[in-house]
C-alpha cells in the first residue's frame, strides 16, 4: 500500500483495518494515531518519492485524483552526445529526499507547496520504449493525454474542472515535444520559456546522419524538438525564449539564430547575466511574456555550469550558477504556469548527487511557482478545459 498523507488518511489493508480503527478511536482520546506515529518520513527512509510525496500509478488509476503532479519519463535514445538520462528521474527523485511536506516552506516564496491549497503528488513514470522512438513518442504524448485528461482535486462550486498540471522529470530533451502536442490541445499555442545551453530549434539537416533519401527518418532529437513543435504550430511564435545559451552554432554564421528568429524564439545569452544581473534577466523576460498567457518552463539541466551540474548529457563550460537559476524562476511566480520539465539529469555522469540535487530543487521551485500563483479555478484561462480532445 502507499505511503499515506495528510490527503489520504482512509485507504487500509484489511489486515491494517482493524488496528487502525482502534488506534484512530484512541486518538480521540488522546491516544497517538497510526498516522501520529509511523506517518512521516526522516530525509533518509521511506520508498522514494519525490519529496515523499503520496505516489500512485496515475496512468492505469483515473480515479486518483490531483492537482499538480511528478511525471517521470525515463527516456534516452534522441540524444546527441551522452546517453543515461533515462536514469535521470529516479536521481531527481533520489536527490529530493531532504524535501517534504513536513519540512517544505519555501522561504524564498513564503509559502509550503506541499501544505497549500495544491494536492500535490508523484505519478510514477510513463513507461516508454528504449528501441523505437517513433513509438516512444507516441507512449510520451499518450501517457501526457491521459494525465491531463484527469479532473484535479481542488473543487471550487460552479467552476469547471479544469486540467491538472504536470512536472515531468526527465529524460532527455526530446520529451517536450509529446508534453507541447498534449498541452496545445488543451490550450493551443504555447509559450515556452526554456533554460538552456542549447537551442534545440536546430533543423534536423544540422546533425551529421540526416540523410535526403529518408526524409523526417531522423528528425526527432533532443535538439530539434522544438523545431518540430514550431512546425506543427504548437507554440506561440512571438513571446516563446530561450535562456542561459551558450552553444557553438553551425557553420560560419548566424543562420541557426536566423532560423530560430523564425520559429519565434527571443534568446537570453548565458553571458548576458554579467551585465544584466538577476533582476535585469526576470525583467526581460516579464516584458516578453504576458501573465495571462499559458506558459511552459522547461529546464535543461545543462544550463547550469558543468561544475555544479556536470551529470548531463551536453556540458557546456560557462554556465549560470545553480543559484542564479533558482533566483530567476523565482521571479517568475506571476506567470500561468500550464507545465513545466527538469530534464537532462544524467546520473552516470555525476558526482555526489550535485546535478540530480540541482534537478529537484528546481522541480521544487516550479512547484512553488505553480502554488503560488493560485489555484487553477482563479487563474486559468477559461477556455482551457476541452478534455474531450485529448
Ligand atoms: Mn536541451
Amino acid at each position: 500500500m502507499v505511503k499515506l498523507t495528510s490527503f489520504t488518511t482512509g485507504a487500509l489493508t484489511a489486515v491494517g483495518l482493524l488496528v487502525d480503527t482502534v488506534a484512530s478511536a484512541g486518538g480521540d482520546k488522546g491516544v497517538p494515531t497510526l498516522e501520529d506515529k509511523w506517518g512521516t518520513d526522516w530525509p533518509f527512509s521511506g520508498v522514494n518519492t519525490f519529496a515523499h510525496l503520496p505516489t500512485d500509478k496515475c496512468l492505469i488509476h483515473p480515479d486518483t485524483e490531483f492537482d499538480i503532479a511528478l511525471i517521470g519519463i525515463p527516456f534516452d535514445t534522441a540524444v546527441s552526445y551522452r546517453p543515461g538520462a533515462r536514469f535521470g528521474p529516479r536521481a531527481i527523485r533520489a536527490a529530493s529526499a531532504r524535501q517534504s511536506s513536513l519540512r517544505g516552506f519555501n522561504a524564498r516564496a513564503g509559502i509550503n507547496p506541499y501544505q497549500d491549497w495544491a494536492k500535490v503528488i508523484d505519478c510514477d513514470d510513463i513507461p516508454v520504449t528504449p528501441v523505437d522512438n517513433k513509438l516512444a513518442l507516441r507512449q510520451i504524448t499518450e501517457g501526457y493525454n491521459e494525465l491531463l485528461s484527469r479532473p484535479i482535486h481542488y473543487k471550487k462550486d460552479g467552476k469547471p474542472n479544469l486540467p491538472p498540471r504536470l512536472i515531468t522529470l526527465g529524460g532527455d530533451h526530446s520529451i517536450v515535444l509529446g508534453a507541447l502536442r498534449s498541452l496545445h490541445k488543451v490550450y493551443g499555442p504555447i509559450t515556452v520559456i526554456h533554460f538552456d545551453a542549447h537551442l534545440d530549434t536546430w533543423l534536423p539537416s544540422k546533425y551529421p546522419s540526416s540523410w535526403e533519401s529518408d526524409p523526417g527518418a531522423g528528425d526527432f532529437t533532443h535538439g530539434t524538438m522544438f523545431w518540430m513543435a514550431s512546425q506543427e504550430g504548437l507554440l506561440s511564435n512571438d513571446t516563446c525564449l530561450h535562456a542561459g545559451l551558450r552553444t557553438r552554432l553551425s557553420g560560419k554564421d548566424w543562420g541557426d539564430y536566423e532560423e530560430d528568429t523564425k520559429q519565434g524564439f527571443a534568446r537570453i545569452a548565458s553571458d548576458d547575466i554579467m551585465e544584466k544581473g538577476v533582476k535585469g534577466i526576470v525583467a526581460e523576460i516579464l516584458e516578453r511574456v504576458p501573465t495571462t498567457v499559458p506558459v511552459y518552463i522547461s529546464v535543461d539541466i545543462d544550463v547550469i555550469d558543468p561544475g555544479m551540474a556536470p551529470g548531463t548529457g551536453t556540458p557546456e563550460a560557462g554556465g549560470w550558477q545553480t543559484r542564479e537559476l533558482i533566483q530567476i524562476i523565482r521571479g517568475l511566480e506571476s506567470l500561468n504556469l500550464v507545465g513545466a520539465d527538469v530534464v537532462e539529469v544524467s546520473p552516470a555522469f555525476d558526482h555526489a548527487e550535485i546535478t540530480a540535487l540541482a534537478g529537484a530543487q528546481v522541480a521544487y521551485e516550479l512547484i512553488t511557482n505553480m502554488v503560488i500563483k493560485g489555484t487553477p479555478v482563479d487563474v486559468l484561462p477559461v477556455s482551457a478545459p476541452v478534455h474531450n480532445d485529448l
